[in-house]
């Protein structure tokens, strides 16, 4: 088993404001990083926190009319609940308002000075109170608004302690050159290499406008001074492994990967090596940014009332297809656009079909052949060609979770249960049992079993609990041993026994959270009322609507409508859209209608229930499978709904 020691880190968030699913997200992924850094073996250390210093948080309080050290704590706190409610993995919870924390930045601030990296001058500029940041004129939007958020700055004169910044140029450039992936996604390391090519000025390190933030050293006799919140803040990296005061884990440096959103990548990327050069300190190995999650297209805030809530969207869905949604849905450095329906659909389809079915199929198939018994001994002689297939899958995977490519992971995760389902489809366990095939049977079960447990391993650091009672249902416990024995050597799962049990993922119908359908309500009023002044003005000159062709009424009689019972029902296997229906139609037989409807309906839930059929299309074939008619329906962002007689007619009826 690897010792290697592996320190990965979130931001601290700033505690002017309570967590959305943005922090959210970059904590779930550090988490999934830490759990499988743990599973397999390594010596983790996880890191989270709050920032707590600066103008910012100053004036939050005083806004809300609190004493800043007791807004802080409050803030800090839903922060760290909201962690432990999420079952977030952190060794340590850092705050830079502790006092070990102070010591270890006031240690750097000095050791930097010794090196003669830091020196006293004044300072006029452009100050972005929200960023935190300095600008130059020239960046300026309009002369006076913050290029990076669009707030107005304000201009600060003041003296001013300087880091030697630019004395760093080179050397930065030459560590990006040397490490191709020290930032991750490699595109964002042209971004801030440019950045860095186009010159760097010294950065000042510290303010005297106000005193919420970590004092200089006593020995700089200059008590007007408060350091710099970007340099106190980075310096948490350091100090939560016990820099400047009690040093024990101080070997987990350097981190491994210290994750953050695209939005701080300048402060990562540039500021903190050059911190970490000035104190002989050895760099990251990988600074990881991620993209940016949006609302129906915008950026989340309070004043537009589009924050979503973390822990909301954790209670309406399950904590873990959260995780699972999240990681799966956006391209590491990608930024994407926060569905309701997006996420139902990964639910439904990737771990309700895909996965939770896989596992009731195995429970089935045992239980009504072999009384719950799956032994898995003779897997390979039957099924090495799949078991191939599946560890191939699986050795691409630890690369892609240490690139941060984790959408690729779990999509490369996917594969090994699409061999297991096709495998089942393939194979077909109900016919070899009747033709006395009861190895091959018990194999293919066994065979089963094995992905099974080999996908829960790989996925237990994206969904612990999920896979810890999917491996429970095999018969063995989720460890570093067993991952070790499965994964790793390929080891065969002992005989177990299952049992029937609850599905993993119910079926999740439409259920919008109050908000979003809110919006939609609007959105949908909205376009209705600006449809109808357009069709208003159009009909003016009284020309067919645009787009509408009209017909006349001989016209609409040439689509024979028709009062049709469903007498039977099934799902298309493979197919997630389909569902393959008999319908009578008052003919000698029933029609075979294929209706993309299955996302929507149940196969049971249409069984004697009648609909409108297009009685005169012509038949076509929908994969494979003759389809003799059309079933009337209706669509819209809330989902599709068949249109029924409101009641019961006679079979055949014609619609007119
Ligand atoms: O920047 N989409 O703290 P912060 C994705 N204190 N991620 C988002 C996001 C969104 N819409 N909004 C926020 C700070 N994040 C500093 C950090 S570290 C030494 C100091 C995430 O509370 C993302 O990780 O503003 C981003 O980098 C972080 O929250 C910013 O949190």
């Amino acid at each position: 088993m690897s010792c290697h020691k592996s320190y990965i880190t979130t931001p601290i968030y700033y505690v002017n404001d309570v967590a959305h699913i943005g922090h959210a997200y970059t904590t779930i992924i550090a988490d999934t990083l830490a759990r499988y850094a743990r599973l397999i073996g390594q010596d983790t250390f996880f890191l989270t926190g709050t920032d707590e210093h600066g103008q910012k948080i100053e004036e939050a309080a005083k806004a809300r009319g609190k004493e800043t050290q007791a807004y802080a704590d409050e803030i800090s706190k839903t922060f760290k609940d909201l962690w432990d409610d999420f079952d977030i993995s952190y060794d340590k919870f850092i705050r830079t308002t502790d006092a070990d924390h102070k010591k270890g930045v006031q240690k750097a601030f000095t050791a930097m000075h010794k090196k003669g990296d830091i020196y006293k001058d004044s300072y006029q500029g452009h100050y972005c109170i929200s960023c935190e940041t300095f600008f130059p004129e020239l960046q300026l939007v309009d002369g006076e608004f913050c290029p990076d958020c669009g707030k107005a700055t304000s201009v600060v004169e003041e003296e001013s302690y300087f880091f030697k910044l630019s004395a760093y140029e080179d050397k930065l450039l030459a560590w990006y050159d040397a490490n191709p992936d020290c930032i991750l996604p490699k595109s964002k390391r042209n971004e801030v290499i440019r950045f860095v090519e186009g010159g760097l000025n010294d950065l000042s390190i510290t303010r005297t406008s106000f005193d919420w933030g970590v004092k200089l050293p006593e020995d700089f006799n200059d008590p007007k001074h408060v350091m710099y919140v970007w340099l106190d803040a980075l310096m948490n990296y350091l100090t939560a492994l016990g820099y400047g005061t009690d040093e024990k884990n101080m070997d987990f440096w350097p981190a491994r990967v210290h994750l953050i959103g695209k939005d701080i990548l300048r402060f990562h990327a540039i500021y903190w090596p050059a911190f970490l050069m000035s104190l002989d300190m050895p760099l990251p190995k990988h600074i990881g940014a991620h993209g940016w999650w949006t609302r129906n297209g915008e950026k989340m805030s309070k004043s537009k009332g589009n924050v979503v809530n973390p822990k909301e969207v954790a209670d309406a869905y399950g904590l873990e297809n959260f995780r699972y949604f999240m990681l799966r849905e956006v391209p590491f450095g990608g930024d994407g656009d926060f569905s309701q329906r997006a996420l139902i659909d990964r639910i439904n389809s990737d771990l309700g079909n895909d996965l939770g079915n896989l596992l009731n199929r195995l429970i089935g198939m045992s239980g009504k052949y072999f009384e719950g018994r799956v032994e898995s001994d003779l897997v390979s002689k039957y099924y090495q060609a799949e078991l191939d297939e599946v560890d191939a899958s699986l050795a691409k995977l630890e690369p892609m979770l240490f690139e941060m490519q984790l959408h690729r992971y779990l999509e490369e995760l996917w594969r090994p249960l699409t061999v297991a389902n096709k495998a089942i489809d393939m194979y077909q366990p109900w016919t070899m049992i009747k033709e006395g095939k009861t190895e091959e049977t018990m194999a293919l079960n066994g065979l089963i079993a094995t992905i099974l447990a080999k996908v829960s391993l790989m996925l237990h650091a994206v969904m612990p609990q999920t896979t810890s009672t999917i491996c429970e249902a095999l018969g063995f416990e989720i460890t570093p041993e067993s991952f070790e024995e499965i994964i790793r050597n390929g080891e065969t799962l002992a005989p177990f026994t299952t049992q029937k049990r609850e599905p993993l993922f119910p079926r999740i119908e439409e259920e919008l959270l109050v908000d979003e359908r809110q919006e939609i309500l609007k959105k949908e009023k909205e376009e209705k009322e600006a449809k109808k002044a357009a069709q208003k003005e159009k009909n003016k000159d009284s020309k067919p609507a645009e787009g509408i062709a009209l017909i006349g009424i001989d016209q609409f009689f040439e689509t024979s409508l028709k009062i049709g019972m469903v007498v039977e029902a099934e799902e298309v296997p493979k197919s997630k859209k389909l569902l393959l229906l008999q319908v009578d139609i008052g003919e000698d037989e029933p029609r075979q209608v294929v209706a993309g409807i299955k996302e929507f309906y149940s196969a049971e839930e249409l069984l004697n229930t009648q609909v409108c059929v297009v009685a005169n299309l012509k038949p076509a074939k929908l994969m494979g499978m003759k389809s003799e008619g059309m079933l009337l329906a209706a669509k819209d962002k809330d989902g599709l709904c068949l249109i029924r007689p409101e009641k019961p007619k006679t079979i055949g009826t014609p619609i007119s």
